[in-house]
């Protein structure tokens, strides 16, 4: 493992995101692209229309990594623990992830923060407990829907903590209403647009958001859930993590090849007697 990058990390926490270079190899998004067309292809219509503005929701488990080859490498993939190193979290574990494509011609993502430990102490800090990890499969920029942050609101308290709704309800996931608040512009908001093959790293519950995909093309971004600070979290924040993610992690059989066999490095582990604490999508008053 490299040395940490204090500027990088210092970055991370002010702002609740970072975005890496070139993390992925042409040749490697080229092909999570051909596997993520072919896994879409697989939906259902009604997927599609209860996920307008995600555009899909498709769940990445264990399961589905030791089913395709091209996603443990992604999860394992030596840049991407790199990356991570340099942050200085060199123990990562690995919960889930989502396929998430916008297709042509498609609405916007509504404004929300995916915090779901709000109950638990060590969210009011600045240590992150869940993070996005998000792989665009294409270029973005504001035209074709590329990703919008409210740099700081993982830490500090933002008007729509108080006026979006906490959790993805069926309204705002098939854009019943375009004149909803998590629609529309928000105080300090910033573009995030990339090159495929980019990393954009994130604490959970930091608040995004994604603009239209006004093009022609499909915009496919695989974000998936580390906790990056596992090791050094309180035994009952693991037993929470562990109760969310454990059917997340089961498999079939144990590791069959050397990739699968890395990405048990990665599994979320807790075997003591702590108790997880329930889950909860609102921010509490302590933050601020
Ligand atoms: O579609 C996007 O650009 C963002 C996806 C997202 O918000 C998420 O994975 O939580």
């Amino acid at each position: 493992m490299g040395s940490v990058n204090h500027v990088l990390r210092e970055q991370f926490v002010r702002d609740g995101f970072v975005l890496f270079r070139g993390v992925l190899e042409p040749e490697m998004v080229e092909a999570l692209r051909a596997w993520s067309d072919g896994v879409l292809g697989q939906q259902e219509e009604a997927h599609f229309e209860q996920n307008r503005t995600t555009g899909s929701m498709v769940l990445i488990d264990w399961a589905m990594a030791y089913r395709y080859d091209v996603l443990a490498d992604l999860i394992v993939h030596p840049g991407v623990m790199a990356a991570l190193g340099e942050l200085g979290f060199a123990e990562p574990k690995f919960g889930h992830g989502r396929i998430i494509s916008k297709p042509p011609q498609s609405p916007p993502l509504f404004w929300h923060e995916d915090g779901r430990f709000w109950d638990d102490p060590v969210s009011y800090t600045w240590q992150p407990i869940q993070c996005f990890l998000m792989y665009y499969l294409t270029d973005t920029d504001a035209r074709n829907g590329c990703l919008r942050v409210i740099p700081g609101s993982h830490r500090k308290r933002h008007a729509l903590h108080d006026q979006a709704s906490p959790t993805h309800t069926d309204e705002l996931r098939t854009y019943a209403n375009p004149g909803d608040v998590a629609f529309q512009r928000a105080e300090g908001e910033v573009d995030v647009p990339v090159k495929a093959g980019d990393m954009v790293m994130g604490y959970g519950r930091l608040f995004h958001a994604s603009h239209a995909n006004l093009s022609d093309e499909r915009r496919t971004v695989l974000t998936m859930w580390y906790y990056p600070h596992f090791v050094e979290l309180p035994e009952r924040t693991q037993a929470t993590i562990f109760s969310l993610e454990g059917r997340n992690g089961e498999t079939d059989s144990g590791p069959v090849n050397e990739v699968q066999a890395r990405m048990e490095g990665l599994r979320i582990r807790y075997e003591g007697s702590a108790k997880p604490i329930g889950t909860q999508w609102t921010a509490g008053p302590a933050l601020k």
